[in-house]
Parts: structure tokens; C-alpha cells; sequence
């Protein structure tokens, strides 16, 4: 006799009556994917599905692209500009003219009242790169402010700055290729199955395959350290710590690559001298992890053929941001592992775009990892754009978060947000919310208008998002892929570059700077910029790049004048001796000693407060708050409470809490769980008004970036359960 159910539905395929797929690449994260998006026969987006072609994702997606085609027509995309004289009075409908005109002349207003720098802008990482690059354009060849920076402050900016002071250029110099061929991996802060869930499949494929050991340094047990042959969990903000002692065994034992160090770096002798501070004994009292761990890790890492290192936030968001990103790279130099298959050391990127702004839209100097401080790189963008030299600021102005500082002191007095949302994503908000009030204008642009930073605004004015749009995104390994229009622009809503070139109109009357209306016209000029730099994109076009599903630069003309077809993938930087973008060709080795300055739990505030992401949301759920099919995972706000914890403060699963900082409060759900320990809870940052109301983000002195990863809180139980349920649900109402 069978027992259990024997019979079974085949699995089917819903038929949804798709006529056409078109091409795009994913607008979420910086893996890359590419996708396509089902129409049916009225044309209206109906599904999503993995390109099986392409490189990155080999016909996979993740549960935020498979439904990104709800995306269109989700609720609270603005359909309108709008308009007030004072933030807090009702909004007006206005049309495109009066909006763009306002905008501009309050920008001049200011400029001509307070001076120039007077007025800021500050973009984003989801933008198309031909978006980045006019309004890079715009901001500094032609309205001439210096306070213009992106949110990638929040989010890549010690790992642009730590590669910097590295390498001597920005540019990760690893790709997924690299999973294939590694002997050792080291995932630093990063947790890959939810928040780049097809790089993890890559690496989960390659690692069953090679079986190399995976080391996960987190202070959580992630899904990534659960899967891990080592769970380090490190003390919060003391990776230096660890990296430190690290170096310490394998320069103690002799394990470096001597013949590589001195080819290709300077500073050895510094760096022994400060490494050999940190002895693993010492160091594991601070970074919590045991000293024969440390020396295990160490020799493994040392010793494996070819060792791979990734990092995400856990590293970047810290005071030790910018000097954890160089202790990696210490590490990757020291045992000669840049630049080889499986030797690498590979930020991983956030948002879909965060590289292309980092190439191309002149945020924190000029395009194509120029800089401002630079008179010939001054010139040579100067001549190509038809402007004065001497119009350009001789080094970059304030990062985005001493933007706001400069707001509350009076300095800035206007403000253009470009597809940010602030009042959601920087730390301690009510900060923030007393800097917005105190603006003389604000406009923002953003595709949903039901942000909380439009509450603050005198302008609004309504975006495309995604493929509703036209232009290139690079990914976390430098692969330019292609967005291709799917579906109309809502209402009156206008793509970026069609807004930017409309207000570039209105800086450039006299028609002296050339603003190309077409995406594809702007991407061939940005190729004849690139020409011999880093990022050489000059061999590349919209058809060779769709046709390639993505190609990685550099990709240049010389090489298609020599016939060399694209790479297909595995394409690395600073493969050969000195090849490094210091003056001398070598990469530096830099001593980082660590002072401990972080908000730490204490009496009063006894419980770390660890915050990030979930994979089925969205940063500030702008997008994933509205579709129905992400939203539904975790619609109220929660935290990750170690179960004896909750039992030592009589919190049962379910029950509202609240989490007080010296900052603020908030309502959430406690979720006991083992995934973090018992001096810990973990809030992912996705709901309004909630985790950054809590966080402090001191700043790091190198990258400004915010350490939203530490800072301290007590948790109260609540009487009223009823009461702290309709406070949740007034929280989630964006
Ligand atoms: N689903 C989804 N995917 C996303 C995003 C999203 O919002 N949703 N956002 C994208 C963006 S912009 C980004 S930047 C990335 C972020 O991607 P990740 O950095 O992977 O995500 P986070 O959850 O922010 O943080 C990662 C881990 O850092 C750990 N951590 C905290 N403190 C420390 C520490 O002191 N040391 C170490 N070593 N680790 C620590 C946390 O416990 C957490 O598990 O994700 C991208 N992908
Ligand atoms: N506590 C805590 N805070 C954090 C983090 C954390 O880990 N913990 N992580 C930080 C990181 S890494 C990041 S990247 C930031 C993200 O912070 P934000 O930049 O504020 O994140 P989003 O919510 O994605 O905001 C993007 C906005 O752009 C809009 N938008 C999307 N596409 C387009 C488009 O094509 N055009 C226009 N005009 N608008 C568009 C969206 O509707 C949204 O309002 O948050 C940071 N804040
Ligand atoms: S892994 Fe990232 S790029 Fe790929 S489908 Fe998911 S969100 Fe999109
Ligand atoms: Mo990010």
C-alpha cells in the first residue's frame, strides 16, 4: 500500500498571454541581471523572465525581478508637476514650463543672493548613466555649484575612497568570473542571498562545484554564514581590528608574496611596524574573535592558491569605512591577490547604478574618474564641453552628508533631490526633518510622489523610473548593460534626461554647451571621452552591448579596430606588474591604527542596534511597498531579537516593543530569533519613519559615509498592544 499523496498537478505556467518581451536590464540591485518583460496584446507589462543568454544571470532572477513589471503601474506615481510657495501648504498642479522655470530661478535667486555654492544638489545610484552624465553637465559646466553629491555617500563611498588610496583610482578589479577559479573566499559584511541573490547563485554554483572554504565575517549568522565553512562574529566595527591581525600572522609566519610586494606596492615597512601592534591575542579581545580563529584564517587565506574577498555595508558603513575597504586591499596586496582569476578584492556594489555614477556623473569630480584637482583634467573636460576652465572649483565640495549639516547652519539655503529620498535613508531623521523646514526651496524629483521627502518640497517634479526610460547601467563588475523603454512614462511624468536637458535649456540660452537630446548620441560622446581612461567605453555601442546581454569595459575602439570580439565575462583590472593608477604604478600599503569611536551599548542603552536589508524590499519601499507580491513577506516593521533576550524582558514573539536611542523611538514587532545574539537586534532600515529615527551615523573622516551599522538602544515593553499596532500602521502607511 503507498502512503502520502500520490497524486500530483504537473507544474504549470500561468499563460498570461504575452505577445512581446523586450529587453532590459534589472532596476533594482547592482548584480546586473538581465531581463525581460512580457507584453500583452494591449501592451500592458504582464511578466517578467531571466535572460537565459546573459552572463550575469544565465536566466535567473531574484523575487524582486520577477515582478518587477508591476513596477508600471503601481500606485502613487506622480502624474504631474506640482508647486507651493511654502513646503507646508496644499500642493498645486502646474504644468512643465512654470515648474522647470521655478526651479531655475530659485537655483539663480540663491546663487546670485548667498553665492553659488549656496545650492545643492544631491542624485543618486538609480539613475541611467547617459542621466548622470547631462546632469553632471548641467551642474557643473553650466548652473556652477559644488555642494552637488549623490546618496552613494550613504551607501559605496569608503569603497571608492579605500580603493583610492589603494590603488590609486576608483574601480573594482574582480568579476563573478573570479568565484570560478578561487581557492579561498572571504565575504566581509555582505549578506549575498538576500541582497544579491544571483551573485550568490554564481558563487553557491562555483563553490559546489570547487568546494572552496568560505569565510563569512558578520556579526549575524546570515543566510551567507549559515551556508559558511566559518562564521566569524565580529565584534561590531572592529574589522580593522581583525584585518590587522591578520597581516600580523602572515607577516609573523612569512606567509606574504615577497616577489609581488615588491613589484607592485610601496609602504611594507610601515605597514609591519603597525601590524605588528596587533598580535591575535590582543586583537581578540577587541574584534571578539578568538585568537586561533584568527591565525587559522589568516594562514588559510595566505596559503590558498588564489583568495577572493567581497564586501558590502558591513564594511562601508562604519567610522573604519574607508580604512576596513584598504585593510581588505592590504590583505588582497600582501598575498599578491589582485588582478588574478580568483584573487581579488570585489566590492560588491548596491544600487543598480551606484558604478555608473560613480563613472560618469561628475559627483565628486569630473567624468570618467577625473578630478577637479587636476588642472589637466580641468582643461580637457572644459575644452570638450565648451565651458570656461576657471568656471570649474579646483577640489570637490561637501559629501551629502555634510550637505545637510551646511543646511542646518544656514550655508545652503536651496536643494534639488534627484531620485533620493532622505528623510528615509539618512540617519537620525528628525535631524534632517529641522534642516528640510529651514530651506528656502527644495524641488524634487522623484517617480512616486508619496515620498517623505517630497513632504518638504515647493516643486515636484514627476520622473520616469526604470525601463520606462532609455540608457546604460554598469554593474558591480563593470558591465555596461542596456535599459530599453517597455512601457510609456505615466501621465505627464518625463524621463530624467528629458527633464535635465529642459533645464539645461535654461542655464544655456546662448546654446554655448551641447546637450544631446538622445540617450544613444550621449553614450558615443561619453565613449570619446573614455578614450584611454580606466573605464574605456569607447569600443562599445547600445546594439553590441544588447547583443552581448552586457559587456564589462574596458572595452575600446583600438580593440575593435584589432577585430577582438567583447569579452564574455571573466574581464579584470591590474592583471600585469605596476599597473596600479598611483603615479609610479604600484599600489600603497597603508597602516591603519584603530581608535575605537563608536556609539557602544552601555547602561542606559544596552543593546546594539544593527540595521539592513530584507530581500523581498527596497530601500525606503517606494517601489516594494506598492507591489503587492514583495510587500507581503514583511509588511510591519520587526526586528531580530535573540530569544533569551526576549525572555529576560518578557517579550513574546509578535508583541510590539519599543526601541529608544539617545536620537528617538520606535515601534516594531519583536521576531526572536538565534540570527543575532543576545547584545543585538537587527532592524532592517525599509519602513517609514522607523530605524533612522534611531540611528546616529557618525561619519567616516575619509569617505563621510554614515556608520549606520552601530549605535546603541534600550528596548521597552508595551502596555498598550492595541495602541502600539495603530502606531506601527500609521508607520507604514508610505
Ligand atoms: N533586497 C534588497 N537588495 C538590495 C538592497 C535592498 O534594499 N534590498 N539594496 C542594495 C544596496 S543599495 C546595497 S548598498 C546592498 C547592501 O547589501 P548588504 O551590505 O549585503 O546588506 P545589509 O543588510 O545592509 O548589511 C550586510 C550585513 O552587514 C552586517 N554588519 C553589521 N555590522 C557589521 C560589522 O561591524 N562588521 C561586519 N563585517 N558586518 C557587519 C549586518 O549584520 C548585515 O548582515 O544591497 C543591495 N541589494
Ligand atoms: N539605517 C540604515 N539606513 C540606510 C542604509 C542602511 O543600511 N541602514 N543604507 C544606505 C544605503 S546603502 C543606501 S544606497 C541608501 C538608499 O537611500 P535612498 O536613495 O533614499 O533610497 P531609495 O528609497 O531607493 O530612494 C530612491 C528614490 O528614487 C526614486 N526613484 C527610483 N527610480 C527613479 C528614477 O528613475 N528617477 C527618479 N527621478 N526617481 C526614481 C524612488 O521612488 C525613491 O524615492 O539608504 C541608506 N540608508
Ligand atoms: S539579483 Fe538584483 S539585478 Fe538580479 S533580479 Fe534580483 S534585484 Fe534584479
Ligand atoms: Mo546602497
Amino acid at each position: 500500500m503507498l502512503f502520502g499523496r500520490t497524486k500530483k498537478n504537473p507544474i504549470t505556467i500561468a499563460d498570461k498571454g504575452v505577445v512581446e518581451w523586450k529587453y532590459a536590464a534589472c532596476g533594482y540591485c547592482s548584480t546586473g541581471c538581465s531581463i525581460e518583460v512580457g507584453l500583452n496584446a494591449e501592451g500592458k507589462p504582464v511578466a517578467s523572465r531571466g535572460v537565459a543568454e546573459a552572463d550575469v544571470n544565465r536566466g535567473k532572477l531574484c523575487l524582486k525581478g520577477i515582478f518587477e513589471h508591476e513596477l508600471f503601474d503601481s500606485a502613487g506615481r506622480g502624474l504631474e508637476p506640482k508647486i507651493r510657495e511654502q513646503w507646508h501648504q496644499p500642493w498645486q498642479p502646474t504644468d512643465w514650463d512654470t515648474a522647470l522655470d521655478k526651479t531655475h530661478d530659485e537655483i539663480r535667486r540663491i546663487q546670485a543672493q548667498y553665492g553659488r555654492d549656496a545650492f545643492a544638489i544631491i542624485s543618486t545610484g538609480q539613475m541611467l548613466t547617459e542621466e548622470f552624465y547631462t546632469l553632471g553637465k548641467l551642474t557643473r559646466g553650466l548652473i556652477g555649484t559644488n555642494n552637488y553629491d549623490g546618496n552613494t555617500t550613504l551607501c559605496m563611498a569608503s569603497a571608492v575612497s579605500g580603493y583610492k588610496r589603494s590603488f590609486g583610482s576608483d574601480g573594482p578589479p574582480g568579476c563573478y568570473d573570479d568565484f570560478e577559479h578561487t581557492d579561498c573566499l572571504i565575504a566581509w559584511g555582505s549578506n549575498l542571498p538576500e541582497q544579491h541573490p544571483i551573485i550568490y547563485w554564481r558563487m553557491k554554483e562555483a563553490q559546489e562545484r570547487r568546494g572552496f572554504p568560505l569565510i563569512v565575517v558578520d556579526p549575524r549568522v546570515t543566510m551567507l554564514a549559515q551556508n559558511a565553512h566559518m562564521h566569524l562574529p565580529i565584534t561590531p566595527g572592529t574589522d580593522v581590528v581583525l584585518q590587522n591581525a591578520m597581516m600580523h600572522v602572515i607577516l609573523d609566519e612569512g606567509l606574504e608574496d615577497k616577489r609581488y610586494i615588491e613589484a607592485n606596492t610601496n609602504g611594507i615597512e610601515e605597514l609591519r611596524a603597525e601590524v605588528a601592534n596587533y598580535d591575535p591575542v590582543m586583537a581578540s579581545k577587541i574584534c571578539g574573535i578568538d585568537e586561533d580563529t584568527i591565525r587559522h584564517v589568516a594562514r588559510l587565506f595566505a596559503n590558498a592558491g588564489a583568495a577572493m574577498q567581497i564586501w558590502t555595508m558591513g564594511i562601508n558603513q562604519s567610522t573604519h569605512g574607508s580604512d576596513g575597504v584598504v585593510g581588505i586591499n592590504n590583505l588582497a596586496l600582501l598575498t599578491g591577490n589582485i588582478g588574478k582569476p580568483g584573487g581579488t578584492s570585489l566590492s560588491i556594489t548596491g544600487q543598480c547604478n551606484a558604478m555608473g555614477t560613480r563613472e560618469w556623473s561628475s559627483c565628486s569630480g569630473l567624468p570618467n574618474y577625473r578630478y577637479l584637482e587636476i588642472p589637466e583634467h580641468r582643461e580637457e573636460i572644459a575644452k570638450f564641453w565648451n565651458v570656461d576652465p576657471e568656471f570649474f572649483p579646483k577640489k570637490r565640495g561637501l559629501f551629502q552628508t555634510d550637505i545637510y549639516h551646511a543646511i542646518e547652519s544656514g550655508q545652503i539655503k536651496g536643494l534639488w533631490l534627484i531620485a533620493t529620498n532622505p528623510l528615509s535613508s539618512l540617519p537620525n531623521t528628525s535631524r534632517i526633518r529641522k534642516a528640510m523646514e529651514k530651506l528656502e526651496f527644495c524641488a524634487v524629483q522623484d517617480c512616486y510622489e508619496d515620498t517623505e521627502s517630497a513632504q518638504y518640497a515647493h516643486v515636484y517634479l514627476p520622473a520616469g523610473t526604470w525601463a520606462e526610460k532609455e540608457g546604460v547601467m554598469t554593474n558591480t563588475e563593470r558591465r555596461i548593460n542596456l535599459v530599453k523603454p517597455i512601457s510609456p512614462t505615466p501621465g505627464q511624468a518625463k524621463p530624467d534626461l528629458w527633464i535635465f536637458n529642459r533645464m539645461a535649456e535654461r542655464f544655456n540660452r546662448d546654446g554655448k554647451v551641447n546637450f544631446p537630446e538622445r540617450a544613444p548620441d550621449i553614450f558615443l560622446e561619453m565613449g570619446e571621452l573614455s578614450k584611454g581612461r580606466l573605464a574605456d567605453i569607447s569600443g562599445m555601442n547600445y546594439e553590441l552591448i544588447e547583443k552581448n546581454r552586457g559587456i564589462q569595459w574596458p572595452y575600446t575602439h583600438e580593440q575593435v579596430e584589432r577585430g577582438e570580439a567583447p569579452p564574455k565575462g571573466g574581464k579584470r583590472l591590474y592583471t600585469e606588474d605596476a599597473t596600479f593608477r598611483h603615479p609610479d604604478g604600484k599600489a600603497k600599503l597603508i597602516p591603519l591604527p584603530f581608535i575605537d569611536n563608536n556609539e557602544v551599548p552601555d547602561e542606559k542603552f544596552p543593546v546594539w542596534l544593527n540595521t539592513g536589508r530584507l530581500i523581498e524590499h527596497w530601500h525606503g519601499r517606494t517601489k516594494t511597498g506598492k507591489i503587492g507580491n514583495n510587500n507581503k513577506y514583511s509588511p510591519i516593521p520587526f526586528i531580530e531579537i535573540n530569544p533569551d533576550l526576549a525572555a529576560e524582558l518578557g517579550i513574546q514573539r509578535g508583541e510590539y516593543v519599543r526601541l529608544v536611542s539617545r536620537r528617538s523611538d520606535a515601534v516594531v514587532m519583536a521576531q526572536p530569533t538565534q540570527r543575532v545574539p543576545k547584545n543585538m537586534v537587527f532592524l532592517p532600515f525599509h519602513f517609514h519613519d522607523c530605524a533612522n529615527r534611531l540611528t546616529l551615523g557618525l561619519l567616516d573622516p575619509h569617505s563621510r559615509q554614515p556608520a549606520y551599522k552601530q549605535s546603541a538602544v534600550r528596548i521597552e515593553r508595551i502596555a498598550d498592544q492595541l495602541g502600539a499596532a495603530r502606531l506601527s500602521k500609521e508607520m507604514r502607511k508610505f
